[in-house]
């Protein structure tokens, strides 16, 4: 049983222990209906406790839990929640830490509740797809009035007990402790002074109204359509709290487990916690156990003070750490300082960030032209031109100049982390540490794992990505890593639609409506053209099998390399980032496509998404069977945070999922008949072959 209890005097107290953060799975709810029955049955005991060991009341119901049989099973939280609400003795909840989801419902449904200050309170459901579902839309109107209610349930956002518990006429904690060590003694307390106190109250019998009613939520239903776009959930929760005003307390609860019932069940709120979970895997790497001893990381230097070392440095600023910027010669820091400064005072004019902060941040920023002065560095990251030499280079000069045991790590996309390894007498200490542009913003890091990096290397690393706020995902060493390597066969299909009949603005808006950050061309115009130019002429040496339509290279002859030279596959105003199509670009495919005697064809949105999506989802299962990505989940999380994939479709590969992995082979198998497409490619993978045939996904 995963709840506790214990007897202290006269009042009993049930201690939820689910680590890591309470869940409601089934034994804890069991634990606490044994709890609440025992409590009854002891005429000793007066009044029942509820808390929670360790980090947390609850984090609300077992998200691990969702889609089993478990989650289903009786005591459900509905039923521990009547439970509580029919206790023929008082029940305090006494809440510290976290307090979020079921768990706040749970203690809605107590008689009392007491609050440590710095409690995180949410109905955070939403962020999952989904709404409360144990009357947290019926019960929180009812003691925090409706508009701070449907804040929060329609944000997901957390508030701070303290900020709660200073609103007037709030009613959802009775008392706040004086501090949480203070809690559990101040409960015992409360929970003594409030033993003989009777009826016992129930938030239920609360009065809900809102004075503008129907106005009101009219203008809250139009505001949160607004910003709900592809997401069903947020709608639901203002229908959720308007029956909350309308309708008798127990047929508005009705409503809401209708409303949770229907929306567990769509695509968007499956996606949503898949990623919720696979971002949290995605931190484990399978021979490195958690408690495999880190490196301290005082201090970081970044070689290169382009786009992508200032943003990397950036990174560590703004989580405190000092860096020193390397270049070789002055003009080009001076560069890379003012861009820091630039992007730093742009957030300051937006209000984001206080002028104080600022130059705390750039306190901590120090600069040099020489290897020497970077030597006591903990970590340093090299952020160089892509090409091997240039990093050759840079990492024998580390090599000689910086202390034992500093980490060195490498920016690179593309090339071989294990042959820059090779360049370092101390192969165990290098790492690929592969930012996305721009990377102070980009939530995304590739830790490309190089076969001799040590495991503490690699524990230090994923520990500092969390530190920074990046979301790391550890890659094996191949030619563009996970991301990239997909997104080459993406942009290669992109390029066959091209010269089978399809305009660049054609590609991009079909992508985009299936939810893209993106369409192909718009993103290669803001990447540069000219990056995947200089890929692909290594590619025609490395890999002269491979099948690429020429119009990109037709595109960058011209010297049409994207946003940066105004032109690219679309033309740019001046400091705007507005796709414009240009016609001349369009008689450019035209006219090759006739040189290849290419007759056009209609395509349709649904081939073109199939086939871009489908060549990231066949690579990917190449990927996991070579084990350059740990699992399934980790190259869902590596296109959602670094390529703009929909978050609501979770990933190409829970896409495919969703699809139906027969689906998605038999769509190959179609696209393996087309003579102007590449026949090879559209093989399956075998693990996608064998997947499909016995009727299972990627999970
Ligand atoms: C709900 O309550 C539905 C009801 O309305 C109706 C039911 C009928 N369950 O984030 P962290 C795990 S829906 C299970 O890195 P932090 C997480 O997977 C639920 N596990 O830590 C991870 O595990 P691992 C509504 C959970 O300190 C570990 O805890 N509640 C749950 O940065 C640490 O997580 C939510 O949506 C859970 N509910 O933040 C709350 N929550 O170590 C979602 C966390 O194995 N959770 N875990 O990888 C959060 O927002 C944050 O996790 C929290 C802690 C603030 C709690």
């Amino acid at each position: 049983m995963t709840a506790e209890y214990q007897v202290h005097g006269d009042v009993a107290v049930i201690t939820l222990a689910n680590p890591p953060v309470n869940g409601l799975g089934l034994s804890t709810r069991q634990g606490i209906v044994d709890g609440l029955d025992r409590a009854q049955a002891d005429a000793a005991v007066a009044a029942i406790v509820i808390t929670g060991a360790g980090k947390a009341f609850s984090g609300g119901a077992d998200i691990k839990e969702f889609g089993t049989d478990k989650a289903l099973q009786q005591p459900n939280l509905h039923a521990v929640i009547a439970a509580i609400e029919n206790a023929t003795k008082p029940v305090v909840a006494a809440i510290h830490s976290v307090c979020m989801g079921g768990g706040l419902e749970l203690a809605l449904g107590c008689h009392y509740r007491l609050a440590a200050p710095g409690c995180s309170v949410a109905l955070p459901e939403v962020k999952l797809g989904i709404l409360p579902g144990a009357g947290g839309t019926q019960r929180l109107p009812r003691v925090v009035g409706v508009e701070a209610a449907l804040n929060m349930i329609v944000s997901g956002e957390t508030v701070k007990s303290e900020l709660i518990g200073s609103m007037p006429g709030q009613k959802l904690f009775d008392k706040m402790a004086a501090s949480p060590e203070a809690l559990a003694a101040e409960a015992l307390a409360f929970a003594q002074s409030i033993a003989a106190v009777r009826p016992l109250p129930l938030v239920r019998n609360l009065p809900c109204k809102h004075p503008e009613g129907d106005a009101y939520f009219q203008f809250a239903r139009n505001m949160v359509k607004g910003m709900a776009k592809n997401y069903p959930a947020p709608l639901k929760c203002v229908d959720a709290v308007e029956a909350a005003t309308k309708r008798k307390f127990a047929d508005g609860l009705a409503y809401e487990r209708e409303l949770f019932i229907n929306l567990m069940w769509t695509s968007e709120s499956r996606a949503l916690r898949h990623l919720f979970l696979a971002e949290r895997a995605a931190s484990k790497i399978p021979d490195v156990p958690a408690d495999t001893p880190q490196r301290s990381i005082q201090s970081v230097a970044v070689i290169g003070a382009g786009t992508m070392g200032g943003g990397i440095a950036m990174n560590f600023l703004n989580a405190g750490i000092p860096v020193k910027m390397l270049e070789m010669k002055q003009e080009a820091l001076d560069r890379g300082i003012a861009t820091i400064r630039k992007n730093y005072e742009a957030q300051v004019k937006k209000g984001k960030l206080k002028q104080d902060k600022y130059e705390q941040r750039m306190a901590l920023l120090t600069t040099t032209l020489d290897y020497a002065d970077l030597k006591d560095a903990d970590l340093v990251i090299e952020a160089v031109f892509e090409e091997l030499g240039v990093k050759e280079a840079v990492f024998k000069q580390l090599d000689a100049v910086m202390k034992s045991g500093a980490i060195l790590a490498s920016n690179t996309s593309t090339l071989d982390v294990d042959k820059i390894a090779s360049f370092t007498q101390r192969t165990q200490d290098v790492v690929g540490l592969h930012f996305f542009s721009p990377a102070n913003v980009m939530k995304l890091l590739e830790v490309v794992r190089g076969e001799k990096t040590a495991k503490d290397v690699l524990a230090t690393v994923m520990a500092m990505a969390k530190k920074i706020k990046k979301t790391a995902v550890v890659s094996g060493v191949c030619d563009g890593f996970i991301g990239n390597r997909m997104i080459e066969q993406y942009g290669r299909q992109g390029g066959f639609l091209l010269d089978e009949g399809c305009t660049p603005e054609q590609v991009d808006k079909a992508m985009e409506k299936f939810g893209m950050a993106m369409g192909p061309f718009r993103m290669g115009d803001l990447a540069g053209n000219d990056i995947g130019w200089a890929i692909r002429k290594r590619r025609y040496q490395e890999k002269p099998d491979m099948k690429y339509s020429k119009t990109a290279d037709l595109l960058c002859e011209k010297g049409r390399f994207g946003q940066k030279t105004g032109a690219g596959w679309y033309d740019y105003l001046p400091g705007k980032r507005d796709a414009i199509p240009n016609a001349e670009v369009v008689k450019m495919i035209e006219d090759h496509r006739a040189a290849l005697g290419i007759t056009p064809r209609k395509i349709s949105d649904e081939e073109i998404v199939q086939r871009l999506v489908f060549s990231l989802v066949n690579e990917a299962a190449h990927i996991l069977e070579e084990g350059i990505a740990n699992k399934a989940s980790d190259i869902d999380v590596v296109y959602i945070f670094g390529y703009g994939f929909p978050i609501y479709r979770g990933g190409p590969l829970n896409y495919a999922n969703e699809v139906g992995l027969f689906n998605v082979v038999q769509a190959m198998q179609r696209f393996a008949q087309n003579p102007l497409d590449d026949a090879k490619f559209w093989q399956p993978a075998p693990l996608l072959a064998r997947l499909a045939a016995e009727g299972k996904t990627f999970n």
